[in-house]
């Protein structure tokens, strides 16, 4: 049996996963509500096909609890937040979840640490705990990392689909993991050390980074000398060679916008390429606000209430707001002491910010320029709708022939 310990965005689809193909998963959450409503059958966020891998892990015996459970495997999926200004990790919650392990787990028992960490905090936080409490690693406990790569919006497919790395102390242990994950992941999963698998979850995400900075750095060369950055972006990326992703009005969730800080942080004389692509994609909301200037002053438009952002959360599609570019643009605004700004998300119903609207028609109705921050299918299929506002069009979704780009 393993027993999955935090059941938010990661931990809930991989017990789900392990469930369906057989595994017995017992899913523990300190969070009694969150428990609560999955004993009820209401999964806690939304995600494409997760309601369908809920039904069938329930009906292979998944069952939800607070309480940890005594077993030989764990697999450890709680958050680790981070403080934004040191931009340092907090493992406290990895820690407090490891010590209750401690309390009830079998002697030799697997501890598989599945959370975002930064490159050696393993070593530096994660041992420490375990020896202070006189157990032998590699007798008394086994510890593994094994990151997790999944993107939010294609979840379930990833979680079955991607390759996965397994790091771990002993071989023998990282290989009885990987048969483990190997009851439901098609892709290739490679064992290494841990501090491999610690620092090539953060380059991933690093790598990331610096290339949306790259399609956003464009954007703003090309606005500054009036060229059109998608045109191209698309023939560059006819070479064989070349892939730019897509410029937008900044860079949010909780991976790709802080994991690149922690290289910074431990390496600051090394880290120019990854400091500077942080600050461009910090620095994109900043550029969607000139631009709602622009359009503003060419219409002769003075009240900022007139102004309605689309879209709060970080990216299409998901309900997550953590670090959304919409969220660090209204920010911005609030310390320019810019106010009465508009929002709208389909996503979200509960009130996150002032000004913010569930009724789409509703939000139309009280605004003259529409700032499409987030491509959500439902502004896709609404476009129709939006037609005779000024249009600041961030994602490069709408073919309305006036809209406004980056
Ligand atoms: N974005 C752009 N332009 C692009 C692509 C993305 O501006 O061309 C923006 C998005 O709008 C969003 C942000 O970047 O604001 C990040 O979105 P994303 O879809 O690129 O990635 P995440 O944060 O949802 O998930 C990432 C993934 N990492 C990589 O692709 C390397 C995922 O596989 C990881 O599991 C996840 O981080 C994580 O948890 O670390």
């Amino acid at each position: 049996m393993i027993n999955i310990i935090g059941l938010g965005y990661i931990g809930l689809p991989t017990a789900l996963m392990f469930a369906k193909s057989g595994v017995k998963i017992v899913g523990t959450d300190n969070n009694p509500e969150l428990v609560e409503s999955l004993h009820n059958n209401k999964l806690t966020f939304e995600e494409k096909g997760l309601q369908e891998l809920f039904e069938q892990a329930v009906a292979n015996g998944i069952t939800f609890t607070t309480e940890y459970q005594k077993t030989d495997t764990y697999i450890i999926t709680v958050p680790t937040p981070y403080d934004n200004v040191t931009k340092k990790i907090d493992p406290s919650y990895i820690i407090s979840s490891l010590n209750t392990v401690m309390d009830v787990c079998e002697k030799g028992a697997t501890v598989v640490i599945e959370s975002t960490v930064s490159p050696g905090t393993i070593d530096k936080f994660v041992r420490p705990e375990i020896e202070k409490r006189g157990y032998i690693l590699g007798e008394d406990l086994h510890l593994v990392h094994a990151p997790e790569r999944i993107i939010p919006g294609n979840m379930v497919y990833e979680l079955e689909h991607n390759s996965r790395t397994i790091g771990a102390d002993d071989t023998k242990i990282g290989e009885s993991v990987k048969e483990l994950y190997a009851s439901f992941c098609k892709g290739e999963i490679v064992v290494t050390d841990i501090r491999s698998a610690e620092m090539s979850k953060v380059v991933e995400n690093t790598y990331r980074d610096i290339n949306i900075a790259f399609a956003n750095e464009l954007a703003k060369i090309c606005r500054s000398d009036d060229m059109d950055v998608y045109e191209i972006i698309r023939i560059a990326n006819k070479h064989p060679r070349v892939n730019i992703l897509q410029p937008g009005p900044g860079v949010g969730g909780h991976c790709i916008s802080v994991d690149p800080w922690f290289l910074v942080g431990d390496y600051p004389d090394l880290t120019k390429i990854i400091l500077t692509a942080r600050e461009i994609n910090d620095s994109m909301p900043e550029h969607v606000l000139m631009r709602i200037r622009d359009i503003m002053h060419e219409h002769g438009l003075k009240n900022m209430s007139k102004v309605g952002l689309y879209g709060l959360t970080y990216k299409e599609n998901v309900d997550d707001t953590r670090e959304s570019p919409t969220l660090q643009l209204l920010e911005k605004m609030d310390e320019q002491l810019i106010s009465g700004v508009k929002s709208y998300d389909p996503f979200l119903q509960k009130q996150m910010v002032d000004n913010q609207y569930t009724n789409f028609q509703d939000f139309l109705d009280d605004i003259e320029v529409v700032v499409i921050m987030v491509a959500h299918d439902h502004i896709k299929e609404n476009l129709d709708l939006i037609k005779d506002k000024h249009i600041l069009d961030t994602k490069n979704i709408c073919d309305v022939e006036t809209a406004y780009k980056l």
